[in-house]
């Protein structure tokens, strides 16, 4: 057992109740994107941003820890030591443990946080050999989408409009998942379980490419690259809003992000690599139809399980 593996295994032991109160919330959310009332983080997606959310969980209740005794040494010392119970002051000088105590200990507690928030950030920075790179442009307000690896594959992502056309109202219509400025005409789509490198630029202002079911988050700059890196382990769409202020329509340049199976991927990007005339709508259709074959691939696994119950 490695010393981290070890820290997180009692971390978990001594919060596994507590951290199931704070965990709840976000249990109930829906993958991929924040749910009204919701408290805490969005579910996660990567294993990188599980780790995040269980060092989040640990230091809170360390916290709460700490803050409970100093209030309780604070009430204690009013209580007992107060001008009624003391009338006359009584006078007190080094006491060489206490000051040893009250120094040992917080150092200690710090050294232990810094352990896995070191690991968490190194993970963060160390890049997996990428599977798929893509490139992320922030224009105001919008979003450009290469596919470096792909020459060719490339473009925008616009929010769907729902305060004048309703776009997203209509597609909600027909039963199809567009929630209200998240959705967007074109997402970023990429394979299930492979790492992707994400480059990060802007066009005129900053802005900031984040995903917060990934656990990541870069701003983009003009003129210059940054870069992050997620593995979704998990289909889906999740979505995330450019979260750097940059302009008028700053809350209506979403980013959504389809993660799919393999085979899927590889039809979409044929489709891409095409190109062409409605391209764009074709490639839509692909994914909207293997959502059509897993929904009812679900539909008949809870038919299933519902005719052996009965
Ligand atoms: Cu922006």
């Amino acid at each position: 057992m490695t010393v981290s593996n070890r820290l997180r295994a009692l971390g978990m032991g001594l919060a596994a109740a507590a951290l199931m109160v704070a965990n709840a919330p976000a249990a109930l959310a829906a993958y991929g994107r924040a749910e009204n009332y919701q408290l805490g983080f969005q579910d996660s997606a990567t294993a990188l941003f599980s780790d995040v959310q269980w060092f989040h969980n640990i230091v809170l209740w360390l916290m709460i820890a700490v803050t409970l005794f100093v209030m309780g040494l604070l009430i204690y010392v009013m209580v007992r030591f107060n001008e009624k119970a003391n009338p006359k002051p009584q006078h007190f000088h080094h006491n060489t443990t206490l000051e040893v105590l009250w120094t040992l200990i917080p150092i200690l507690i710090l050294v232990g946080i810094s352990v896995p928030s070191f690991r968490l950030l190194y993970g963060q920075y160390t890049f997996p050999k990428a599977d798929l790179t893509i490139k992320a442009t922030g224009v105001q307000w919008y979003w450009t989408y290469d596919y470096p690896d792909t020459k060719g594959v490339g473009f925008d992502s616009y929010p769907l409009d729902d305060d004048t056309k309703n776009d997203s109202a209509a597609l909600r219509a027909k039963g199809q998942d567009a929630p209200r400025l998240l959705a967007v005409d074109n997402e970023i789509v990429v394979p299930v379980n492979k790492v992707v490198h994400v480059l990060i630029t802007a066009k005129d202002v900053i802005h900031n490419w984040n995903v917060p079911s990934f656990g990541v988050k870069s701003d983009g700059v003009p003129g210059r690259i940054t870069a992050t890196w997620f593995k979704a382990e998990r289909p889906g769409i999740y979505y995330g809003v450019c979260s750097e202020l940059c302009g008028a329509k700053h809350a209506y340049m979403p980013i959504a992000v389809r993660v799919v199976p393999q085979d899927v991927f590889a039809k979409w990007l044929d489709i891409r690599k095409a190109g062409g005339k409605g391209v764009d709508d074709k490639a839509r259709a692909v994914i909207q139809a293997s959502l059509a074959t897993s929904n009812a691939h679900v539909a008949t696994l809870s038919g299933a399980t519902t005719a052996i119950t009965q």
